[in-house]
């Protein structure tokens, strides 16, 4: 399963953001939904059902909206100097280790200086933050490279790409190859075999560009000033107002409200049955959908999965002419994969025997049979005809 972690200094909004996104309101709530520990919970991405479009009824949706799920944790607070050691240190840097993404929590509302103290709305600039959370990470690699570059650059002594390679073995975790390496050498005009540590600090910037794609969710836009608004918009900042998507999530648990996550409003249920200071929160939360789509909460999820992770949703069924499983369950799974993915990376996912075994697959919705080389597409139905039981 994905992972995406939320990342940010203290007292930004991440275990708002958190909470938010792993509660499942009353309508979601039939899904598999579990909170692991208070730092790692479930969130969904929201796709579009293909049961809709099918004119079929299907279990596992609401209102034509599929809910995916990906892991998603709340890293400890960051502060400077976390990479050596400072605040919770290391713990902030192993959490962001197993995330695939990640999304950047900050206080647009400038409310809150570097260590999270808070400093009266606007007195900070947020895209200081922005640029301290790079430096941190990049400074953890940096620690990282620096207890076997002595190593590396002697052993590989200048012999054909050795050095790469050896860089590369140390960040296998992080997903980096020898062809990410070279094309950050090449990239940054480097001269690997003569570098001393130092000179690699740009190095290990790409790599953990490469390795942690990352989403910049401006939150508390709800007290955001203008001005920083507009600053923050020329760096593609996701907005949200984390703190009225957890308001939403609970009214509509409560029945207040009917919303659904990523919704980009919301109905009241019975008007009379609220209180003056209901009614004015949801006003003002209103009023904050309408400026950002929205809250900002489901959207940044989606963002990172769809558009940073580049994922689309495939449904594997067991009966092409009914799309369902050999229960009659319809569209029963949906599956996050990269673009790119074939059936054969599906049978795979599926089960490694269903992969081992793979024959061929069938569109479900043209009853085509699909090479194993096809290029899947988002909110494709898939069968898999496997030499495996
Ligand atoms: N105005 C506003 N306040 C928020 C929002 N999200 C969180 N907060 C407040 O910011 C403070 C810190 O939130 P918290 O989630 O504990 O931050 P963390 O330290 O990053 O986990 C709390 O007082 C929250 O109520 C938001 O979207 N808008
Ligand atoms: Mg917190």
């Amino acid at each position: 399963m994905i992972t995406l972690a939320l990342a940010g200094k203290p007292n930004c909004g991440k275990s708002t953001f958190f909470k938010a996104a792993t509660m499942a309101n009353v309508e979601i709530a039939n899904y598999p939904f579990t909170t692991i520990n208070p730092n790692f919970g479930v969130a969904y991405v929201r796709s579009k059902c293909p049961c809709h479009d099918l004119h079929l009824t299907c279990g596992h949706c609401v209102d034509g909206n599929r809910f995916v799920a990906v892991n998603l944790i709340d890293v400890a607070g960051l502060v400077p100097d976390a990479h050596k050691g400072k605040g919770l240190g290391n713990q902030f840097l192993d959490n962001l280790r197993q995330a695939d993404a990640i999304l950047h929590i900050i206080d647009a509302s400038g409310g809150t200086d570097s260590e999270g103290n808070p400093v009266g709305i606007g007195n900070h600039d947020p895209e200081e933050d922005i640029r301290f959370l790079i430096i941190e990470m990049t400074m953890w690699v940096h620690g990282i490279l620096d207890k076997h570059w002595t190593r590396i650059s002697r052993m590989s002594q200048g012999k054909g790409t050795a050095i790469q390679q050896g860089i590369a073995d140390v960040f296998t975790g992080l997903g980096i190859t020898m062809e990410d390496v070279r094309d950050v050498e090449l990239k940054l005009k480097l001269d690997l075999v003569h570098a001393t540590i130092d000179d690699l600090i740009p190095l290990c910037a790409e790599i953990v560009k490469i390795s942690k794609p990352m989403l910049i969710v401006g939150n508390k836009v709800d007290e955001a000033p203008g001005m920083l608004r507009s600053k923050l918009a020329t760096q593609k900042v996701a907005f949200a107002s984390a703190a009225s998507e957890l308001a939403l999530r609970n009214a509509a648990g409560a029945h207040v409200i009917r919303y659904l996550p990523g919704d980009t409003e919301f109905k009241i249920v019975n008007e009379v049955t609220l209180t003056a200071i209901q009614k004015s929160g949801l006003a003002k939360i209103a009023g904050v959908m309408t400026q950002c789509k929205g809250t900002g909460v489901q959207q940044a999820i989606n963002r990172a999965v769809f558009e940073l992770l580049d994922m689309i949703v495939i449904y594997p069924v067991e009966d092409e002419n009914h799309f369902c499983n050999k229960k009659g369950d319809v569209l029963p799974d949906a599956f996050l994969m990269r673009k790119g993915s074939t059936p054969h990376d599906l049978a795979f996912q599926v089960h490694t025997d269903i992969g081992k075994g793979f024959l061929y697959a069938v569109d479900a919705r043209t009853k085509m049979r699909i090479k194993e080389n096809h290029l899947l597409k988002d909110g494709d139905i898939i069968k898999i005809v496997s030499a495996a039981k």
